[in-house]
């Protein structure tokens, strides 16, 4: 336990705290935010406050400081989580993953980049070409994503809007060789709306504002946000630091395809008809077809009859902008897995054998969209807060309740400590065939008549009896009917109210094959490679696609089965404001993340609990040589008989338990003092060796 700075500053770990309960938490987080101690150790856990200043605790002389380390030999800090993943890794080739949660605006994304660069800087000691460039592309990676996966929201100017799972992966050496990311769920939503006060995402207005006139002129494009409707809501509101100004890249030309909001339609006697040739004929220029085949996929769709017969039946004006907006969000959701995919390709290991270049282990670091309530919460939020309840269930699994179960299955006496299991509400959302997930993708099956009104009804007929969901009570004479328009989840974090409207068209997710086509269809081979479904004929679109709510699921679902498998390190990041400020300490708000966070349960668990554990006999192996008793070989019935008699021999016979198979060790510290005398001792043993070898003993 961290115990290095003055008291002044507070307990740098909370299992220090003179009693653990919210009083003495809050005072204690409270005390190290003002004095400027942003992270404070639960064990391994790190808890961080959000400082809204640039801290002066990264640089090169930290590095070094925490760089194979103890957890407890230094103050807490992100360093010391990374430090400890990346030796769990090396040492014991072991898969770890750091794990940052907290709400939006919490520090999750700046937490992961601190994370990167200290792994970046204490690896490659002997500066190798391959590694190095490896290295750069992690890193660089975050700032291109950042551009056109983020932006200004309500609650964060960088919110990241996309979930992001790294793995990076390592050779013997512990050297990085390579790395994957996986991208959750992007927004893509704010592409054609946002809500008031926010913003589209960065990489709009980075080329608007930032791109010389030559590009914007190549790509017709004025350099004024204000010109372009799914830009001019986020126009007025300017960020403190503007992100770098992108370069130059051929993305660009799709990037401001889905410009196309300015293209507006009218109706008139007959049919409807764009307004605005000469947007249309720029976006057939920019994505390389031609005006008239763009025209007529915003005007009609292909559909094939029962009889097999294949017709075009022409869009209502409201079909066409519905069908615009979607095939400008399509546009920008796949650029962005695109780009995922192209770092990917480079940064993916090649070539790696096993046999010759051993075990390739990984460290993955997740930063995931926090949790979020909104005024106005929509789908999005619900997908955001069903993906938190997921990793707060996985924190729950992997820290209270496995670590109570080996305490009981070793029978160590223990005091069973009650936290509040969130399962309830993941079964709530995930059940198959009866959670919220289930009911939305049946509504969307059955077709044009159900609107978002009638799943609501669906919804409230399955689990208006569930505690954690709840909605206005059904009532058909209540003339009320028509406004009852959403549903309160009780999540693990507070509750949260949705608004049904778009619900299912967002699950659904329809974009007209005609679209795919006709980027299928383009000559830029960018484009091509990223619609390959737009090869599909009308009549060979048969299979529904999964809807957006299942998709998003199955991938949670696999990234925690991936998670799960890995040695888990945590960062708890809290926010401590509304306001961005350094010094303001709001406690209500703080004290409330504190309890969804689970952080005093945590404490709980880790104050009754041990910190290491190690079967007998791999304990007796490694420290047998420290004590008189046992070394070269115990005379002892049993492993733990000689395990006691180490243990009695160093004096810290009150800092252990001794389990049915293992030694539990509540402390590090105890085994640090082990640690030291084993490694005093190698070099005289080595020497005794020698001489026994060489004959002149
Ligand atoms: V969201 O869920 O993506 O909306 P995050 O990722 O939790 O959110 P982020 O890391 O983006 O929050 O932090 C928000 C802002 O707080 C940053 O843009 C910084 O201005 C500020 N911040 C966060 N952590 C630090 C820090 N360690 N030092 C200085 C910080 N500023
Ligand atoms: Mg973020």
């Amino acid at each position: 336990m961290a115990e290095l700075e003055g008291l002044e500053f507070g307990k740098s770990d909370f299992v220090l705290l003179d009693e653990v309960n919210m009083e003495q938490f809050m005072e204690n987080l409270k005390l190290r935010f003002e004095k400027g101690r942003i992270y404070t150790f639960i064990g391994e856990v790190v808890v961080s406050v959000n400082p809204y200043k640039q801290m002066d605790i990264y640089g090169k002389e930290a590095i070094e400081a925490y760089r194979g380390r103890e957890l407890y030999e230094n103050p807490p800090h992100l360093y010391a989580v990374a430090d400890a993943a990346y030796k769990a890794m090396k040492r014991r080739a072991k898969d770890t993953c750091i794990v940052i949660s907290g709400e939006s605006g919490a520090g999750k994304t700046e937490a992961s980049k601190y994370i990167m660069q200290y792994i970046a800087a204490i690896t490659n000691p002997s500066q190798r070409e391959e590694v190095e460039s490896v290295k750069n592309i992690l890193l660089k990676s975050n700032c291109v994503l950042e551009a056109f996966g983020n932006a200004k929201t309500n609650r964060n100017d960088n919110s990241s809007r996309f979930g992001k799972y790294m793995d990076i992966n390592f050779n013997f050496n512990g050297d990085p060789t390579g790395g994957h990311i996986n991208n959750y769920l992007l927004e893509k939503s704010r592409v054609v709306q946002q809500q008031g006060g926010e913003r589209n995402f960065h990489s709009f207005y980075q080329v608007l504002r930032g791109g010389s006139e030559e590009m914007l002129r190549s790509l017709h494009l004025q350099n004024d946000p204000v010109s372009y409707v799914y830009t001019r809501e986020g126009a007025a509101s300017v960020v403190s630091s503007p992100p770098p100004v992108l370069q130059e890249c051929h993305t660009c030309q799709i990037n401001m395809a889905v410009l196309m909001g300015n293209l507006q339609f009218e109706t008139d006697t007959e049919s409807v008809q764009v307004v605005g040739l000469e947007v249309l004929g720029h976006i057939a220029e920019l994505t390389a077809t031609e005006p008239d085949a763009v025209g007529k996929s915003l005007l009609y769709r292909t559909v094939a009859t029962g009889g097999g017969e294949v017709i075009e039946k022409g869009h209502t004006e409201k079909e066409a902008c519905f069908g615009r907006d979607a095939f400008a969000k399509a546009l920008y959701e796949r650029l962005f897995g695109w780009i995922v995919g192209r770092i990917n390709a480079i940064i993916e290991v090649k070539d790696y054998n096993p046999v010759l270049h051993g075990k390739n282990t990984v460290i993955g670091v997740l930063d995931i969209y926090g949790f979020e309530i909104f005024d106005n919460n929509s789908f999005e939020q619900f997908c955001i807060n069903y993906c938190n309840e997921k990793l707060q269930q996985l924190f729950i699994e992997l820290i209270l309740r496995q670590e109570q179960e080996e305490y009981q299955r070793e029978g160590i006496t223990w005091q069973h400590i009650e936290y509040f299991n969130n399962q309830i509400i993941v079964d709530l959302v995930e059940q198959p065939h009866k959670g919220i997930i289930s009911v939305l993708d049946e509504a969307c099956l059955t077709g044009g008549q159900v609107t978002d009104t009638v799943c609501l009804q669906s919804m409230d007929t399955k689990l208006g009896q569930h505690p954690h969901y709840s909605s206005r009570k059904l009532n058909p004479s209540d003339k009320t009917m028509e406004f009852h328009r959403d549903f309160r989840i009780r999540h693990y974090a507070g509750d949260v109210t949705y608004s049904i409207e778009g619900f299912l068209d967002k699950n659904k997710d329809p974009l007209f094959q005609d679209f795919k086509r006709l980027m299928y269809n383009s000559s830029n081979p960018v484009l091509k490679e990223m619609w390959p479904d737009g090869q599909l004929g009308i009549t060979e679109v048969t299979k529904r696609p999964l809807t957006a709510a299942t998709l998003f699921k199955n991938s949670i679902v696999a990234l925690v089965d991936k998670l799960g498998c890995k040695e888990p390190y945590y960062v708890r990041c809290i926010k401590p404001n509304e306001m961005k400020s350094p010094v303001l300490f709001d406690d209500a708000r703080c004290e409330h993340q504190v309890a969804y966070l689970g952080l005093l349960e945590n404490v709980r668990v880790r104050r009754a609990g041990f910190a290491y554990r190690q079967p007998y006999a791999r304990f007796l192996q490694r420290y047998k040589m420290t004590c008189e008793y046992t070394w070269p070989n115990h005379l002892m019935e049993t492993d733990r008989e000689a395990v006691e008699a180490i243990v009695t021999h160093h004096g810290f016979q009150d800092d252990v338990a001794y389990g049915h198979t293992k030694l539990f060790v509540r402390t590090p510290r105890s085994l640090f003092t082990l640690e030291q005398e084993r490694a005093a001792l190698i070099p005289i043993l080595v020497l005794f060796l020698q001489k026994v070898w060489r004959g002149a003993l």
